[in-house]
This record gives C-alpha cells, structure tokens and sequence, in this order.
C-alpha cells in the first residue's frame, strides 16, 4: 500500500546541521520525497500540529522548541511510509530508540530529539494538511521505481 506520512526536522536538526542527515536517511531507505518547506513555525502552527498533547507536563516546552529555529516540513511517500519512517526515526524515549536509527543514533534528550514523524495514516492525513494544499505535493514516477518496484508508481500512468 503506497502511503504518505509529514516529516519535520525539528529546531536541533537546524542548529547542529542535521536537515540534509535526516532527508538522506529517508531518501536512501527507498522513500520518495514529494513536498517539502522551510519555515519557522507559528505557536499557532506548532500548537495545532502538537494539539493532541495539549495539557501534558511537556507541551508548553515542545511548543517553545519547535518555534525557536526554522524546521524542514516534508512529505514522503512509500509503501508502508508511515511505521517505516517510524522505524528509521527510533522511539521517543532515548533509552529505547535503538543505535542505527535517527534518534538513537543523534539524540540523547526526549525533547531534543531532531525530527517528528506521524504515528498513524489519520495523523499524516492531519498534520500534512496543516502545511501543505494538494498543489504543492509532487507525487512523480522516478524512472527506477519501474523497474525496481513496480507497485511504487505513485500517480502517473503505467506504460
Ligand atoms: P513522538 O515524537 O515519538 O511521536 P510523542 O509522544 O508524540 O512522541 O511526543 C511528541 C514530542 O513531545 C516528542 O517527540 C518529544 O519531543 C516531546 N515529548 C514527548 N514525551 C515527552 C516527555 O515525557 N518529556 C519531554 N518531552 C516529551
Ligand atoms: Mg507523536
């Protein structure tokens, strides 16, 4: 099942130079990148993607942080992209995001911890329609996936 899921880098990722870090990594694991922009979010906005943790001890420190430096709103796409971007992020709690993945290898802090991810096709649905219209999501065929991955053909025509 081909699936989109939103991608941020987080404030961390900007101040020690770890975009390009984070968007290879998922590049390279097969994915395809199909929106993206570079801004610094609104409280409004950083309110609005995190509002299911409104009200936890946390959540004014989250929305402090990822207001304090520009992030890297992406979409990706792929198949089962939203629990494999998961896995190449790593858990949210240092003890328990494994070396080889994102955070496990970048990140020894919960709430520093360099990029979001959604957890559920519901979330992506949501949290990419905060950021993105459907015009500025690019979902092009890329010449390997034919050959490669046939199922992966996002919207174009099949030859
Ligand atoms: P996730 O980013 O792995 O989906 P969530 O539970 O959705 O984790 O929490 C959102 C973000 O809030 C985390 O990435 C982290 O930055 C922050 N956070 C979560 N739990 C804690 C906590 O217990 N203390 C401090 N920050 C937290
Ligand atoms: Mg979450």
């Amino acid at each position: 099942m081909i699936e989109r899921t939103f991608v941020m880098t987080k404030p961390d990722a900007y101040q020690r130079g770890l975009i390009g870090e984070v968007i290879s990594r998922l590049e390279k694991a097969g994915l395809r990148l199909i929106a993206a922009k570079f801004k610094r979010l609104t409280r409004e906005e950083a309110q609005e993607l995190y509002k299911v943790h409104k009200g936890k001890t946390f959540y004014e420190k989250l929305v402090n942080f990822v207001t304090s430096s520009p992030v890297m709103l992406m979409v990706w796409e792929g198949p089962e992209v939203v629990k494999i971007v998961r896995k190449l992020i790593g858990a949210t709690s240092p003890d328990g995001s494994t070396p080889g993945s994102i955070r496990g290898d970048f990140s020894v802090f919960v709430t520093y911890n360099v990029v979001h991810a959604s957890d559920s096709q519901e979330s992506a649905r949501r949290e990419m329609s905060i950021f993105f219209t459907d015009e500025e999501i690019y979902s092009v065929k890329r010449d390997i996936e034919k050959w490669v991955t046939p199922e992966f053909s996002g919207n174009d025509e099949e030859e």
